[in-house]
C-alpha cells in the first residue's frame, strides 16, 4: 500500500484517475476514465466541473486504498468561491471569447513591456488575468484554480499551486509569489488569491465525507499541478540538451532552463516562462495541437481516426500548409472551413479529402513544432540534441515522424503518460521513494516504452513549407 500512489489528471477532453505502483519499477494502471469538454450555455462556454468531480469521487473509490493523492489539470481556468466557500457559477472555459480585445485594453494600461517583465508569460486571450477583468468580482471572497479548486473540494483547504499559478499571468516570475503591484494596478481585489504552495507539499487529508463515499482516506499532496509542468518533469531526458514538445489537445513546446528569458526578442515572439519543478522554468510556446485535428474529426460523424492517419501517411506531401497558430482555430466550430478558409488566403488549393486534411494538419502541426524547438533554443541560446515528444501525441506516429523530419533532429517518443507520471512521480518524491528530478526522468526511461525517430527526407522542403505559412 506504501508504494501506491492516486493522480487525477484532468484533460480538456478526457479525465483519468490513474493508479501507481512503485513497488518494483514503475507501473501504471487506469482506474477510471471519463469525457469532458465544454458545455454552451447560450452564448458562454462552461466545464462540467461537478460532473467532473462526482467522476473524481468515481475514480477514486475505484483505485482503492493509496498513500497520498495528487490533482493535475489543464492551466489558467479558475472557480470564484463566496464568503463562506460556497462556488459561485460555473467555471467559464478557456475557448469562449468573454476576453475579446481584453489583452489589449491590459496593454494599453500597463504596457506590454513591462507586463512581460513582470510575468513572463506568452500572451494568450484566455490567460487568467485576462478572464478575472470580464468577470463580476464584487460576491468573490477567492479564485481557485481548478486543481486547487478539487483540492479543496477533496480536503477543506484552500491554496494555489505555484506551477499552476504561473500561468495567471499574475506572478512575479523572478520571485515566483504574487505579483501585488501588478494586481493593484489591474484593480483586481487582494483577497481573491489564496496563500501559494509548493509541488510535493502536503495539502490536507480528505474530508470524512470524501473518505465516506470513496471507502477510504490518505492525504491529498500538491504536485506540478498544471498538467504540462508535471509532462515536463517526466520528460524521459539525462541531460540539459533537450527540447520537449508535450503533444495532446495542445503541442506545449520548448526547452526547460533554471531561469527566465525576459528579453524583448523573446516577448515579440510570444515565448512564455511558466514555472516548472524545483525551480525550473518552462520556457515555451503553445502550438494549436491535435485540437485541430480532435475538431476535424467531430466534424466528420463516422470516421476514424487509425484509418484516417494510415490515410494519410499516403497523401501528397506539403499539397497545403497551414500557420497552426493562427487565432482564428482556438475556438470550437467548423475546423475543416476554417483551415481551408487559411489556405485560400495564403494562396493554396484546400485538402479535398479528410485524409488530406490530416495531412494538411499534421505537416502544419509539425511546423509549428519546428518553429517553437529553434526559436527556443535561439532564444534561450539552448543546445538542442534530442527532441522529446511526450503526451497523447506520442502515440501518433506520422506526427512523430514529420516532427523529425521538420525539426532537422530525433525525436524519441513517449511517454504517453507523462502528465500522470510527473504527478505520481512529485509524490513518490515526498514520500521519499525517489530523489530528485534527475531519478524521476531515469525511472521514467527504464520503465516506460519509448521509440525514436531519426530526421530524414529533404530539409529544404520543409524550409521552403515553412516560408509559405510563417
Ligand atoms: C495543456 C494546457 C496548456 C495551457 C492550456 C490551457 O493542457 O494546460 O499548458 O496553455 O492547457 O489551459
Amino acid at each position: 500500500m506504501s508504494h501506491r500512489f492516486a493522480a487525477v489528471d484532468l484533460g480538456a477532453s478526457s479525465g483519468r484517475v490513474m493508479l501507481a505502483d512503485l513497488s518494483d519499477g514503475l507501473s501504471l494502471a487506469e482506474a477510471h476514465r471519463f469525457a469532458n469538454g465544454p458545455v454552451r450555455v447560450a452564448d458562454r462556454l462552461h466545464w462540467d466541473i461537478l460532473g467532473i468531480y462526482r467522476e473524481i469521487l468515481a475514480g477514486l473509490r475505484a483505485a482503492g486504498p493509496v498513500s497520498s493523492v495528487g490533482v493535475d489539470s489543464w492551466a489558467v481556468d479558475y472557480g470564484l468561491l463566496d464568503e463562506s466557500g460556497g462556488l459561485i457559477g460555473n467555471p467559464v472555459h478557456y475557448r469562449d471569447d468573454r476576453t475579446r480585445g481584453v489583452p489589449e485594453r491590459v496593454a494599453a494600461l500597463v504596457g506590454a513591456e513591462a507586463l512581460y517583465d513582470v510575468s513572463g508569460l506568452q500572451v494568450l486571450p484566455f490567460n487568467t488575468l485576462y478572464q478575472l477583468l470580464t468577470d463580476r468580482l464584487d460576491g468573490a471572497a477567492t479564485m481557485v484554480l481548478i486543481p486547487d479548486l478539487i483540492g479543496y473540494w477533496l480536503t477543506g483547504e484552500l491554496g494555489a499551486e505555484v506551477t499552476n499559478a504561473s500561468t495567471t499571468g499574475l506572478l512575479d516570475v523572478r520571485t515566483r509569489s504574487w505579483a501585488w503591484p501588478l494586481i493593484e494596478r489591474l484593480g483586481l481585489p487582494a483577497r481573491l488569491f489564496p496563500p501559494l504552495r509548493q509541488p510535493g507539499e502536503p495539502i490536507g487529508g480528505l474530508r470524512r465525507d470524501v473518505a465516506g463515499e470513496i471507502g477510504w482516506s490518505a492525504p491529498v499532496r500538491a504536485v506540478g499541478s498544471h498538467d504540462t509542468a508535471s509532462a515536463v518533469a517526466a520528460v524521459p531526458a539525462s541531460g540539459p540538451a533537450f527540447a520537449y514538445i508535450s503533444c495532446g489537445t495542445w503541442s506545449l513546446a520548448g526547452v526547460e532552463l533554471t531561469g527566465p528569458v525576459l528579453t524583448p526578442q523573446s516577448r515579440a515572439a510570444n515565448f512564455t516562462n511558466e514555472a516548472g519543478i524545483d525551480g525550473t522554468v518552462r520556457y515555451l510556446r503553445n502550438v494549436m495541437g491535435l485540437w485541430l485535428l480532435q475538431e476535424c474529426v467531430r466534424a466528420w460523424p463516422g470516421s476514424d481516426l487509425g484509418e484516417l492517419l494510415k490515410a494519410a501517411a499516403a497523401e501528397r506531401p506539403f499539397a497545403a500548409v497551414v500557420n497552426p497558430d493562427e487565432p482564428v482555430f482556438l475556438p470550437p466550430g467548423d475546423m475543416p472551413a476554417r483551415i481551408a478558409a487559411e489556405c485560400r488566403r495564403r494562396g493554396q488549393r484546400p485538402p479535398a479529402s479528410p485524409a488530406a486534411y490530416t495531412r494538411c494538419v499534421l505537416e502544419s502541426l509539425a511546423l509549428g513544432h519546428r518553429r517553437a524547438v529553434r526559436q527556443a533554443m535561439e532564444l534561450s541560446g539552448r543546445d538542442v540534441e534530442v527532441v522529446h515528444l511526450v503526451g497523447g501525441g506520442s502515440y501518433n506516429e506520422l506526427l512523430c515522424r514529420l516532427t523529425a523530419d521538420a525539426c532537422g533532429l530525433p525525436v524519441v517518443a513517449g511517454p504517453a503518460e507523462a502528465t500522470t507520471l510527473g504527478n505520481v512521480l512529485v509524490q513518490a518524491r515526498a514520500a521519499g521513494l525517489v530523489s530528485g528530478l534527475e531519478e524521476m526522468r531515469s525511472l521514467v526511461a527504464s520503465s516506460q516504452p519509448l521509440r525514436r525517430y531519426e530526421p530524414s527526407g529533404d530539409a529544404r522542403l520543409w524550409d521552403e513549407a515553412a516560408a509559405r505559412v510563417f
